[in-house]
């Protein structure tokens, strides 16, 4: 954008409030003061985002596209400002006029079109793009309704819809009616045979969806790249419309963009589910070939100007849905559609749990996506013959798409693709070695590991202003732009006015977030307490339970004596569980009745707190991150693919109390071993379990008074107000042995945690580790996790 001054910003914002809304400065609302300002944002890099679309079709630039079925970018309005270079411009020159940026900042609502995990990385891609200048584009659904808004009642979560689209729509969108494209569901198709005997699918009372896209811009940082996220919209397609007569009829379209499905673990059997997920790729995916096309290059060397990326197997089609087009739409051959196909395509894996592998039923493909049905069979069919006789039998049934009649979208997004990628070393070792083995048989030359990262301005410069001057003051403000420069804190681990700026930092951060807890639970919480910090989706293998466990244990320990010396805790819990997820909602309930009891104990004299914040979501995450002291990174070793939470809290100062399972472990090769707690299990350990069947949870319950003890609090009325809840958890723990090892990892971690509790109190040495960690973690940047992306995977620079 042209340089900017404060005087003529001022205009620009009190001439767009007065065309859009007909008032001034000082009668407009905080919402229209900040969808006037994200418009003047978006107005500000129009021409940048033009010159960047002509520039790649002009360059005739490769370009990636990142399907992905979410994307949880929370609010953009402050990483909007400072990526274009003008945030503290423009909070000056609003404090001139009297407007408190701040403010604004609280009028947007987040975009929260994503579970967590996955999505949220999706969008630190989506940040990370453009700044290291790739043509890179999302592609994904727009959502009416996001990821449902959490509300605690009476201890029970309860889930309430998220209606966070506008009905002018997100300021940060920009409607392409020009750019629609119809996309064909449902009826039936046969193969006409042609003069030239090659075959024309026929299709019969198929259902046409109008799908629209809404371009979300991305902005990157200080370079004046502009890139974009399309999400696609559905709407009835006029030229169709006797096919859609009833208002049922015309529901069950709008729906299909209604809502993102609530599930971070296994998949929703719903139809509708299936039809998302054909939506968006097969528009995505039409529009991308036709821009090809319009560059008059041979259609089967597509994959010299596209790459397409598949995040998790939600987008798994886009493999037979390119096949579709380029035969049936453009004529290519089979084995030329094939050869290009396969290299246009690559896939991410996010999960090692086999339950969260996507099947579907192929009758229910067969109804709703019958062409895509019958080229899955086909390249199944091929997929067999071409390895028949060359591997053992037993592992082409085993990797085959089609089986017992079900779809495996893993299998089709690995044999349709040339990259298969985990997200953390040990991941993909997990995928080599386990879960994917048979694959690796096949195709070892495409696997690979890209680690995952963050978008570091958002986690550092945004989320922890004050952590951010103190970085300035000491190092420059070149980490800003370059976050390895963070490592120039390496020479001042053991200043000890050094130590003293960080430690007034976090304790300033904690004081907010205190406030936040004050206002919204009314829970005093001590500052000069530990604040130890678990916040991620609820589920059994993250172990929520075992930091539960040890909680009981201190309230235990404290109501035994209530003397005992100890440092002061404070327990903060964030997490949503899915709707269905019946064992997650226990647990949660469980969390509020324990931080009931233990809050309002007097005996205990404020050593013990325990919070659950409802609705944990990114903006939430931006107030407890830099103000974590601990941060509980306790999945069973060999479950948690990578995570990412832990990347941030360490960028923000927090010490991790971890298993070695996903990122910790390279977050452990990063400061070392004496500046992370590690505890517990490795992921050796918990599969010599599995292969000699040999874990007793019974035995060590019966042999270990101080486990039986704390498992006993979940049933023996020691939490109140708590129903089948205790015995619900009480039999996951005993009667069904336990099945991700608690109670094998519960000493390790209850003696760690005392640990830190000792090292806490020795600030020169905690403050070191705080300092140490801060300085290394500019490794984990999503900008470098991108670049490896984009080089190594789409060829794209
Ligand atoms: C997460 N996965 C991983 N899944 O659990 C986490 N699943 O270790 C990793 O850091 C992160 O991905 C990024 O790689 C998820 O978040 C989902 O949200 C999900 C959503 C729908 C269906 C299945």
């Amino acid at each position: 954008m042209e340089q900017l001054t404060k005087e003529q910003f001022i205009k620009d914002f009190k001439a767009q409030l007065h065309t859009d809304y007909l008032v001034d400065n000082n009668e407009a609302t905080a919402e229209e003061h900040f969808r006037t300002l994200g418009k003047l944002i978006k107005r500000y890099v129009m021409s940048d985002w033009l010159r960047r679309r002509d520039e790649i079709v002009k360059e005739q630039k490769k370009t990636a596209y990142y399907f992905s079925i979410e994307f949880l970018p929370g609010k953009m309005l402050q990483t909007n400002l400072l990526n274009l270079g003008i945030y503290d411009l423009v909070t000056e020159a609003l404090a001139d006029i009297n407007v408190d940026l701040t403010v604004l900042v609280e009028a947007e609502r987040d975009m929260a079109l994503g579970n967590g995990g996955l999505g949220r990385l999706a969008s630190c891609f989506m940040d990370s793009l453009p700044t290291i200048g790739a043509p890179g584009f999302g592609n994904g659904i727009r959502y009416k309704y996001g990821l449902f808004k959490q509300r605690i009642v009476n201890g029970y979560q309860v889930e309430l819809p998220d209606a966070w689209l506008p009905s002018e729509g997100s300021v940060w969108e920009t409607k392409k009616p020009h750019s629609a494209v119809d996309v064909k569901i449902y009826g039936s198709v046969y193969l006409a045979p042609q003069e030239d005997g090659a075959l024309k699918p026929i299709y019969e009372n198929v259902k046409t969806l109008h799908a629209v896209p809404y371009d979300v811009i991305q902005i990157g940082f200080n370079n004046g790249v502009v890139n974009n996220l399309r999400l696609w919209d559905v709407e009835l397609p006029e030229k169709y419309e006797l096919d859609y007569q009833t208002l049922a009829d015309r529901r069950r379209v709008e729906d299909i963009t209604s809502f993102l499905y609530p599930d971070d673990s296994s998949r929703d059997g719903q139809a509708m589910r299936l039809i998302q997920e054909y939506f968006m790729v097969s528009a995505g995916l039409q529009t991308i070939v036709a821009s090809y096309a319009k560059m008059q290059l041979p259609m089967a060397k597509i994959h010299e100007k596209v790459a397409v990326h598949i995040n998790d197997t939600h987008p798994a089609m886009a493999v037979p849905e390119l096949m579709r087009i380029l035969m049936d739409d453009y004529g290519v051959k089979w084995d030329d559609a094939w050869a290009t196909t396969t290299q246009v395509m690559s896939y991410t894996n996010h999960t090692v749990l086999s339950e969260a592998l996507e099947k579907w039923d192929t009758g229910l493909f067969k109804e709703i996506v019958p062409r895509i049905h019958q080229i899955i069979g086909e390249i199944d069919r091929k997929f067999v013959k071409e390895w028949a006789g060359k591997v053992d039998t037993g592992i082409i049934d085993r990797t085959r798409i089609v089986q017992n009649n079900q779809i495996h979208m893993a299998n089709l997004a690995i044999i349709g693709g040339h990259s298969v990628n985990g997200v953390a070393k040990l991941h993909t070792e997990l995928l080599i070695e386990d879960v994917l083995k048979e694959f690796y048989v096949l195709f070892p030359e495409k696997f690979n590991n890209k680690t995952n990262g963050i978008a570091q301005r958002r986690w550092s410069q945004i989320a922890n202003p004050g952590m951010s001057a103190l970085l300035d003051d000491l190092i420059g403000k070149g980490w800003r732009s370059n976050i390895h420069e963070l490592s120039e804190l390496e020479e001042l681990l053991t200043r000890s006015d050094v130590q003293t700026s960080f430690y007034q930092v976090k304790q300033a951060n904690k004081q907010k977030l205190a406030d936040y807890v004050k206002k919204t639970l009314d829970i005093d919480l001590p500052i000069d307490a530990i604040f130890d910090v678990q916040v991620k989706r609820l589920h059994a293998y993250k172990r929520q339970l075992l930091n539960v466990m040890h909680i009981i244990k201190l309230y235990q320990d404290l109501k035994d004596d209530p003397g005992l010396e100890m440092t002061p805790r404070v327990f903060i819990f964030g997490a949503k569980a899915a709707p269905g997820y019946h064992f997650a909602k226990s647990v949660i309930k469980i969390i509020n009745e324990l931080a009931n009891l233990i809050n309002y104990d007097t005996s205990l004299n404020d050593k013990l707190k325990v919070v659950f914040l409802e609705n944990y979501n990114v903006s939430l995450a931006e107030l407890i991150v830099p103000a974590a002291d601990v941060s509980e990174q306790i999945s069973t070793a060999g479950k948690e693919a990578s995570g990412t939470s832990n990347m941030k809290f360490m960028m923000n100062g927090a010490l991790t109390l971890a298993t070695l399972d996903g990122a910790n472990i390279e977050i452990k090769d990063a400061v070392g071993e004496d500046n992370i707690v590690i505890f517990g299990m490795d992921k050796d350990a918990v599969y010599a379990h599995y292969d000699k069947h040999d874990y007793n949870s019974r035995a060590i319950y019966d042999s270990d008074p101080t486990i039986k003890r704390v498992v006993d609090a979940f049933i023996d009325g020691t939490i109140p107000n708590t129903h089948y809840e205790g015995h619900e958890i009480w039999d996951a723990l005993i009667s069904y042995n336990d099945e991700y090892f608690l109670l094998e990892d519960f000493t390790d971690y209850a003696e760690k945690q005392a640990y830190i509790s000792e090292l806490y109190q020795d600030k020169p040495i905690w403050q070191a580790k705080v300092i140490k960690n801060i300085a290394n973690s500019g490794r984990f940047s999503s900008d470098d996790t991108i670049e490896g992306y984009a080089k190594d995977i789409w060829g794209i620079i």
